[in-house]
């Protein structure tokens, strides 16, 4: 009984490392200037965490088959705290040590300031929507105010129409940038925590109502990439996504003057 527990164990561990190994599960190349860095550290935690895993579960059934019931009265042990802090210790310089390699390129995206020429784009969510906004030929985003805000009115995101920044505001259903161009993404949220990730670009960021945060990238790669929520928002949740639309700069310009506003 006691063997066949242990081969359990041993099986389940080698089909888990197996289910990690083969393709297919692992995420679609990349398309920012984070991808490299952000691919192999994800790798270097996987390998860690994936020989650790391994050591781990071999020892449990080898602990398993080594102490199984042979007749004799079973012992009471009170732990070892020299063991306790042995692993302890080496789980937390393992884990520190992992923060400290990878932090380096979360503050690339998130503390470096952006290029002064970067793109500013606006992202809001919403129960359950979001909104890109772009802030027209005048370089400079409206004024919004909270009590404007009707989806209704077509004022989703509460444009004061008495401000004369607001008026070439573009508000779209749809995030384009033009490929190879810095983007300073600026996130809002009008309700409730919502989470912006696009698995292309390596990037994954709460977005907190009340809080306005920025992360900034360039891609390298013209496509549509699916931007779903990934925090869970609410009862509509699941239908919360939209597109990153990556076009060519001549691509981009003609998009943005589509959908300009009559003035
Ligand atoms: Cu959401």
């Amino acid at each position: 009984m006691a063997l066949l527990l242990a081969l359990v164990v041993a099986i389940i561990t080698l089909l888990s490392i197996y289910g990690f190994m083969v393709p297919g599960w692992h995420m679609p190349p990349y398309i920012s200037e984070y991808g490299e860095a952000y691919d192999s550290h994800f790798a270097l935690t996987l390998a860690v965490m994936g020989i650790i895993f391994f050591l781990a579960q071999m020892g449990l059934a080898f602990v398993v088959f080594r102490f199984r019931d042979q007749g004799g009265r079973a012992g009471y042990s009170h732990g070892n705290t020299k063991l306790e802090i042995t692993w302890t210790t080496a789980t937390a310089i393992i884990f520190v040590g992992l923060v400290l390699i990878g932090m380096h390129i979360w503050a690339q995206a998130h503390v470096e300031a952006p290029r002064a020429d970067a793109l500013k784009v606006e992202l809001w969510g919403q129960q359950f929507s979001w909104y890109a906004r772009y802030a027209g030929p005048d370089g400079q985003f409206g004024r919004t105010v909270p009590e404007l805000m009707k989806e209704s009115a077509g004022n989703p995101l509460g444009l004061d129409p008495d401000d004369p920044a607001s008026r070439d505001d573009v508000i779209m259903p749809v995030i384009a940038i033009p490929v190879n161009r810095q983007i300073d993404l600026i996130l809002h949220s009008k309700d409730v925590t919502h989470n912006f990730f696009v698995r292309e670009l390596r990037l994954k960021q709460d977005i907190v109502p009340g809080m306005v945060t920025n992360l900034h990238f360039t891609v390298s790669k013209i496509g549509d990439y699916e931007v779903p929520c990934s925090e869970l928002c609410g009862l509509g949740h699941y239908q919360m996504r939209t597109f990153l639309q990556v076009k060519s700069q001549e691509d981009f310009d003609q998009w943005l003057r589509d959908n300009a506003p009559q003035q």
